[in-house]
């Protein structure tokens, strides 16, 4: 199913008008479409290395250098009994729930709301001494592909929210005190049943979320090697470890959301 899915035209079917119509959608949909299919490409060529196994969660990376500036892929997979795929994406996404679970934010501000499933923002992140304050702007893209009978690992369903940099004339780069950061993030939530709920109500018991979350950063500027590989090594784990337990207690009283 992999390799022959149109990912374009799915994420295409489930846009809104409104992002549809936007002058971004053309490089929203191709990023998006690259996103996915390289997050359900499996570890198997490239040199992953695992840097974090802490029970379910296992973080690799690619250590990659470009300008003499570490750009080190990451690629993360988790499960978590008892949330599904969209209410993952759905606490990533809005806007509303980020100072609650994004440990690294100064200020986040919505440069656009283009539509409810794509918005622009610019973030200013908290300081890493030496190194000079980082800001990003970039858009977020909300997606995903149903698929009512068959929510097994092997189908193409998933929830996806994908950031990426974008140059915005309103925000021009270096224009303040930060350096300004440029990332491609995509988060993915698979939801499986279980075989056991078929024919009763589905309970929170029978979910598990299976998690892909893949990050390039790119730090924009000076930052010691050594800072940078330590920081992201405590950072990304700290986030995905918050986040999913966020989510958790968000979730755990509300009806699933499948
Ligand atoms: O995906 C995540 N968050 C999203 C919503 O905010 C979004 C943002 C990603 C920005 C990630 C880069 C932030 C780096 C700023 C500096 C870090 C400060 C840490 C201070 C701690 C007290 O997609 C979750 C992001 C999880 C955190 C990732 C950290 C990666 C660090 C990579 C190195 C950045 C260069 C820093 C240069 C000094």
């Amino acid at each position: 199913q992999t390799a022959q899915t149109n990912w374009g035209e799915l994420i295409r079917a489930a846009a809104t008008n409104a992002s549809l119509k936007h002058a971004y959608w053309p490089e929203i949909e191709r990023v998006v479409a690259e996103q996915i299919r390289s997050a359900r490409m499996g570890l198997g060529k490239g040199a992953w290395q695992l840097f974090v196994e802490d029970g379910e969660m296992k973080m690799y990376r690619r250590e990659v250098e470009e300008d003499g500036l570490v750009v080190d892929p990451l690629k993360a997979t988790h499960q978590v009994k008892g949330i599904t795929g969209r209410e993952l994406c759905h606490y990533f996404f809005y806007p509303e729930y980020r100072y609650d679970w994004e440990g690294t934010l100064e200020t986040m501000n919505i440069v656009d709301k283009i539509a409810e499933d794509t918005i622009l923002f610019h973030q200013i992140h908290k300081r890493i001494w030496p190194a000079a304050q980082r800001d990003a702007t970039f858009w977020s893209h909300l997606t995903h592909v149903p698929d009512e009978e068959n929510k097994s690992e092997d189908s193409p369903h998933m929830w996806a929210t994908v950031n990426n940099s974008v140059e915005l004339p309103s925000h021009p780069p270096n224009g303040g005190k930060q350096v300004r950061i440029y990332l491609t993030i995509i988060l993915m939530g698979q939801t499986i049943i279980s075989p056991a709920a078929k024919g009763r109500e589905i309970k929170r018991d029978d979910i598990t979320c299976k998690i892909t979350y893949c990050a390039v950063v790119n730090p924009g500027g000076w930052a010691p090697s050594s800072v940078l590989r330590a920081v992201y090594k405590r950072e990304y784990p700290k986030f995905l470890k918050r986040f999913t337990a966020y989510v958790l207690e968000k979730t755990k009283n509300l009806p699933i959301k499948l």
